[in-house]
């Protein structure tokens, strides 16, 4: 495994980032690496004990060292439970706020588009959009595409804003979840309205009702979840296209040393689609041809490369913890990024290069970036600007300083839950149906989301590499989206032939269907697919009737994101056993983290848990799967599947 600056510490599992770790040291030029390395995480604020919600503080309450000392308690009297409850249900509140005004703004546009007043989107799926009105309740029969649209494009804008009733999509849950949700009061009213309450309610002195904000919390969740990350997702695939799977591939080999090389980094696709758009446009190859370029090169970086990898087939430059690597190239001429995820530091390493950085969002500036503002009633002339502005800077490239390491794997991606549905059950009856009867039969053991970020606090990409190798193993199909999808990618764990890591059973479904056992759902907003695909496994019959009971686990190995806390907020209310590695923030106190591992799982059917070392997480993740087997009666049938060695046979003479 790879070494880098610290040589007794294994920082990375990449063959890629590790060549560009060791330019770095050669440079010395400072990565997330070493900044990682040198600045240690106070444990304090690490374990959710530190609360700074007013000026009589910031107060520090971690757990007494010796027996019998009475508990610290903020200068308030807030108690460690309650500290870590707010500081929790604010990760909450941001991850939901960062997601919910991607999809605000999803939705403003493709009301515009709808209208007529903005050019260039237009819609790709009319089976989606019908969908929609249906779920909007709209007269769906009696309405011209156009008119569904700006319907649905207005109802999509005033779920944000909605100040009483329940958010539309809510009703897709199962029935018996929506009964659960309603019971508790945690049916989003709207989606700003959550996260206003939820940031009101951890103010100083207000809830202080551990239970009661993280009751709040999961509102406020399920409002990004069944809310502004759905909405997202829904209006980008009527847009730009619901993905199919297609071949792809990732890591920085992507890049070319003779052409203008655009990677778009962020999260929201309305802007890259139109750079998609304005770098294969004859006018623009040509000008990179005058500046003398062979031709234009986009690739994309964390989450919108998922986006516009499933649509476009565009390759992926890399995940999270590469961005100032690609940059580190010396052949990157333009970083175009949007909001999310977005390091500062990425104009630091750019000033050692030739790399222009261009913000393209006004709520995301960079001091020092060149910012190329996207023109919401003109996005097709922003992408031009961009793309110009990279071909311009193509000169300025310093030829000794360029290093692309030879690496990038292939991949497929774009399995959205209507293509699964297809590929499972074919064009005439699609259904989850044989997706069920080998969850039922013991083929499939369960199926695990193993989602979100990577993290320079555990080795880099190795995290999830090992669980998911774990899970395949064990028979348990794993969907993935983020910066976890693209360390698949990497590994080679996307393509069909990653079936020889698989134990039988799952081997012989993928081999059967020709599917990889990893499959790439999308972005991190796309999270909503996987809350949708365990919705149709319920309804589908034969594993329960709500999401709590299928033999189904989520997992953020890595996370490291505000999103993350959110996300996994949203499935555990949704009824999902989930996981996180590398830290937790509410360790401080014990009571309450006892509350999220243990005591939500009565209440929601769902629990929250941590576990740092990937095979233990494995280890758990299977055991909870088992779990639900028993209850469904269907362990029996896994065993009889695994004494089956006739299927074996097959499979090994295969
Ligand atoms: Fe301290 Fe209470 Fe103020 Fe928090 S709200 S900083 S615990 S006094
Ligand atoms: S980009 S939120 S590091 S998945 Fe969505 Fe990756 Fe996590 Fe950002």
């Amino acid at each position: 495994m790879a070494k880098t600056k610290n040589e007794d510490k294994v920082v990375t599992c990449c063959e890629a980032t590790r060549q560009m770790l060791d330019l770095a040291k050669k440079e010395g030029i400072e990565t997330v690496f070493d900044r990682a390395e040198k600045m240690k995480p106070c444990p304090i604020g690490a374990d959710g004990s530190c609360c700074k919600n007013c000026a009589m503080g910031p107060c520090r309450v971690p757990p007494s060292k010796k027996e019998g000392e009475p508990a610290k308690v903020g200068v308030c009297g807030a108690t460690a439970e309650t500290i870590a409850a707010r500081n929790f249900a604010r990760m909450v509140a941001a991850g939901t706020a960062a997601h919910s005004d991607h999809g605000r703004g999803v939705a403003e546009i493709f009301l515009l588009a709808a209208k007529g007043e903005v050019e260039g989107y237009g819609i790709k799926d009319e089976q989606k959009l019908i969908q929609l009105g249906l779920d909007f309740e709209l007269d769906v029969e009696n309405l011209s595409i156009k008119e569904l649209a700006i319907q649905v494009g207005e109802r999509c804008v005033a779920e944000f804003g909605q100040q009483q009733g329940e958010i539309a999509f809510a009703k897709r849950a199962p029935l018996k979840r929506q009964e659960l949700w309603r019971k508790n009061n945690m049916v989003p009213r709207g989606i700003d309205r959550e996260v206003v309450d939820l940031m009101h309610r951890t103010h100083m002195g207000v809830d202080q009702d551990y239970k009661n904000i993280t009751t709040q919390a999961a509102r406020c969740a399920l409002g990004d979840g069944w809310g502004g990350a759905m909405i997202a997702t829904e209006l980008q695939d009527i847009m730009f296209g619901t993905p199919v799977p297609g071949t792809g591939k990732i890591n920085l080999g992507v890049l070319k040393k003779d052409e203008v090389n655009i990677i778009v980094h962020g999260h929201e696709p309305l802007l890259s689609e139109m750079v998609v758009v304005a770098c294969q446009d004859p006018e623009m190859i040509e000008y990179a041809k005058e500046k003398g370029a062979k031709g234009i090169n986009l690739a994309g970086m964390c989450c919108t490369a998922n986006e516009i990898l499933m649509r476009h087939g565009v390759p992926i430059a890399g995940n999270f913890l590469q961005q100032e690597l690609a940059v580190m190239t010396g052949a990157l001429d333009a970083m175009v990024v949007d909001v999310q995820c977005v390091m500062q530091a990425l104009q630091e390493t750019a000033s050692n290069f030739h790399t222009k950085v261009i913000t393209t969002n006004p709520k995301a500036k960079m001091e020092d970036a060149t910012h190329i503002e996207f023109e919401e009633h003109d996005p097709i002339n922003t992408a031009k600007e961009i793309v110009k502005a990279a071909i311009d800077n193509f000169k300025n490239r310093d030829k000794s300083k360029i290093f692309i390491p030879d690496i990038s794997e292939n991949m497929v991606a774009g399995f959205s839950h209507e293509t699964i549905n297809y590929l499972l059950g074919g064009t005439f009856r699609s259904s989850y149906k044989p997706l069920n009867d080998n969850i039922i039969n013991g083929r499939i053991r369960g199926v695990a989301g193993v989602v979100g970020c990577n993290n320079p606090r555990t080795t880099d990409d190795e995290i999830h590499l090992t669980l998911i190798r774990e899970l395949i193993k064990n028979d348990v199909i794993v969907l993935t989206t983020g910066c976890v999808a693209m360390a698949c990618g990497k590994a080679g764990l996307l393509q069909p032939e990653a079936a020889k890591y698989c134990g039988a059973g799952l081997a012989s479904i993928c081999e059967t269907v020709g599917i990889p056992p990893v499959l790439h759902m999308g972005a991190c907003v796309d999270n909503s697919r996987i809350l949708i695909a365990a919705t149709a496994l319920v309804k589908e019959g034969g594993l329960g009737d709500d999401i709590s009971d299928l033999p189904a686990v989520g997992a953020a190995p890595g996370w490291m994101s505000e999103k993350a806390v959110a996300i996994g907020h949203y499935f555990v209310a949704s009824g999902v056993y989930t996981l996180f590695g590398t830290t937790f923030p509410t360790l401080g106190s014990k009571k309450y983290t006892d509350y999220l591992f243990n005591g939500l799982e009565e209440e929601w059917g769902g629990k929250w848990d941590f576990e740092p070392d990937p095979l233990e997480m494995a280890k758990k993740m299977i055991a909870h799967i088992d779990k639900k087997r028993k209850a469904l009666g269907i362990d029996k049938a896994r065993e009889r599947v695994l004494m089956d060695m006739e299927m074996r046979r097959e499979l090994e003479a295969g």
